[in-house]
Protein backbone atom coordinates (compact mmCIF):
# COMPACT_ATOMS: atom_id res chain seq x y z
CA UNK A 1 0.00 0.00 0.00
CA UNK A 2 1.24 3.16 -0.95
CA UNK A 3 1.00 6.26 0.97
CA UNK A 4 0.88 10.17 0.50
CA UNK A 5 2.93 11.98 3.33
CA UNK A 6 3.22 15.62 2.81
CA UNK A 7 4.98 16.26 5.93
CA UNK A 8 7.44 13.83 5.41
CA UNK A 9 10.75 16.46 4.13
CA UNK A 10 14.22 14.72 4.80
CA UNK A 11 15.55 11.36 5.61
CA UNK A 12 15.30 12.07 8.96
CA UNK A 13 11.23 12.23 8.54
CA UNK A 14 11.40 9.21 6.72
CA UNK A 15 13.38 7.09 9.02
CA UNK A 16 10.78 8.03 12.18
CA UNK A 17 8.70 6.56 9.92
CA UNK A 18 9.59 3.54 9.06
CA UNK A 19 10.67 2.99 12.51
CA UNK A 20 7.52 3.63 14.09
CA UNK A 21 5.73 0.85 11.47
CA UNK A 22 8.51 -1.36 12.04
CA UNK A 23 7.60 -0.98 16.05
CA UNK A 24 4.60 -2.24 14.97
CA UNK A 25 5.84 -5.09 12.12
CA UNK A 26 9.53 -6.49 12.22
CA UNK A 27 9.07 -7.69 8.95
CA UNK A 28 7.44 -4.73 7.14
CA UNK A 29 8.99 -3.64 3.85
CA UNK A 30 9.53 0.10 2.70
CA UNK A 31 9.90 2.16 -0.86
CA UNK A 32 10.74 5.77 -0.24
CA UNK A 33 10.56 8.59 -2.27
CA UNK A 34 11.08 11.50 0.26
CA UNK A 35 11.04 14.07 -3.10
CA UNK A 36 7.68 12.95 -4.21
CA UNK A 37 7.07 12.37 -0.11
CA UNK A 38 5.84 8.87 -1.01
CA UNK A 39 6.38 5.98 0.92
CA UNK A 40 4.93 2.03 -0.17
CA UNK A 41 4.55 -0.10 2.65
CA UNK A 42 4.39 -3.90 2.54
CA UNK A 43 3.17 -5.22 5.93
CA UNK A 44 0.51 -7.73 6.79
CA UNK A 45 -0.69 -5.04 9.12
CA UNK A 46 -4.38 -3.38 8.59
CA UNK A 47 -4.01 0.31 6.76
CA UNK A 48 -5.38 1.78 10.15
CA UNK A 49 -2.55 0.57 12.34
CA UNK A 50 -0.25 1.84 9.73
CA UNK A 51 -1.59 5.52 9.58
CA UNK A 52 -2.18 5.41 13.18
CA UNK A 53 1.59 4.50 13.96
CA UNK A 54 2.74 7.02 11.61
CA UNK A 55 0.40 9.72 13.07
CA UNK A 56 1.54 8.82 16.22
CA UNK A 57 5.30 9.80 15.16
CA UNK A 58 4.09 12.78 13.84
CA UNK A 59 2.87 12.71 10.62
CA UNK A 60 -0.34 12.96 8.17
CA UNK A 61 -0.30 10.02 5.94
CA UNK A 62 -2.91 9.81 3.47
CA UNK A 63 -3.55 6.12 1.47
CA UNK A 64 -3.07 6.71 -2.03
CA UNK A 65 -5.04 5.32 -5.25
CU1 LIG B 1 12.61 15.54 8.08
Amino acid sequence: MEFSIPDMSCGGCANAITRAVTSLDPAAKFDVDVLAKIVAVTSTLPTARIIEAMEAAGFHPSLKG
